[in-house]
């Protein structure tokens, strides 16, 4: 079988349009090579229609062998123009995949802030331990003897009610202060003792305004040998200067607490008006008694506040209750 002049033409003028769509129809640099080993490989479509040269006539050897190349070189410099194309247009989209928008949004983590009554709680904190306190907390499930029994509060004392105090069905209680933290702590040490006892406590009451049946308390007390009601008032009188940042005018009202005798209210002039802020006394013989100190020997005084009263009074809150709703316009302000 002879091949003939015109058709090697042909085949290689179809070659050249067939290839030529191939190419600029291919989009993936795989694909591109995959065209180029079928088209100019050595086993490739241009390499079998020159071995249909062999069958021409001499003189017509060069005619096909310059169609060829001219074929070639075409179908090379498409298959390099498209692999330049798509070796530009992978890295462009590797770039676009990679591009940071600096632009948008972050992820939003807003800061915390420290609430109004742990702010409050820790400045007086603050002031105790540069005063020499130690901090002590307890458990706020307490047994009857701890917060009642052991701080001289009498059976028919009304704070012992079942409308005042929650009490669980096993018996216990929540505690109403934070004194059955500092029996807890004397019954384990010996005087010379100071500490400062902040925390959550509880008391059967309709809330409103100025009550909250869950609130928090801080005491003091100190107990040692010679310990006078002036070592209780000074004491006082430097924690209100440190808490207010002025030295206001202070009182004492005699008053009655079960633990202390004396006891008695302290109150502060603050903006025109006198506001009471805490309760103290010098601890009764008979809790010292209680915890196998000898009131003989020793004496202490004591003291305890509300928080949120503190809170309140400092930045001019008007409704316990805006302390526990977690409304953020209010807390933000602090
Ligand atoms: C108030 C008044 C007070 C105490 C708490 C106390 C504790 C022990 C012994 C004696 Cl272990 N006293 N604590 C004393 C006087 C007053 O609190 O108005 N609290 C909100």
């Amino acid at each position: 079988m002879t091949t003939s002049l015109n058709e090697l033409e042909a085949q290689l003028a179809t070659l050249k349009q067939v290839a030529t769509k191939a190419i600029a129809a291919t989009d993936t640099l795989e694909q591109l090579e995959q065209l180029r080993v079928g088209y100019l490989g050595k086993k490739g479509q241009l390499s079998q229609i020159l071995r249909g040269m062999g069958q021409l006539a001499a003189e017509d050897r060069p005619r096909i062998g310059s169609l060829a190349n001219v074929v070639k070189e075409s179908l090379q410099a498409s298959l390099d123009g498209k692999r330049s194309y798509l070796q530009e247009a992978q890295i462009q989209a590797q770039l676009e995949s990679e591009t940071l928008d600096v632009t948008m949004p972050g992820v939003y983590s807003p800061i915390g802030r420290v609430h109004p009554i742990n702010s409050t709680i820790d400045r007086v904190l603050d002031i105790f331990v540069g005063l020499g306190y130690t901090v002590a907390t307890g458990p706020e499930m307490e047994t009857d003897y701890y917060n009642f029994e052991a701080l001289n509060t009498p059976a028919d004392h009304p704070a012992r009610d079942m409308q005042d105090t929650f009490y669980l069905p096993d018996g216990n209680l929540l505690r109403t202060h934070t004194s059955s933290v500092q029996i807890h702590y004397m019954e384990d040490s010996e005087p010379p003792i100071r500490i400062v006892a902040p925390g959550r406590c509880y008391r059967r009451d309709t809330v409103d305004a100025t009550h909250a049946a869950v609130f928090y308390q801080i005491e003091i007390l100190a107990v040692d040998e010679g310990l006078t009601f002036t070592d209780l008032k000074g004491t006082i009188k430097v924690f209100l200067e440190e808490m207010f940042g002025e030295d206001l005018p202070i009182r004492f009202r005699a008053s009655y607490f079960p633990f202390t005798e004396p006891s008695a209210e302290v109150d502060v002039q603050w903006q025109g008006r006198w506001l009471e802020v805490m309760g103290c006394g010098m601890v009764d013989p008979n809790v010292l008694k209680s915890v196998g100190y000898d009131p003989e020997v020793y004496t202490g005084f004591a003291a305890g506040f509300g928080v949120e009263r503190f809170a309140m009074v400092l930045h001019q809150i008007d409704d316990i209750r805006r302390l526990y709703n977690s409304d953020l316009r209010f807390l933000q302000q602090f």
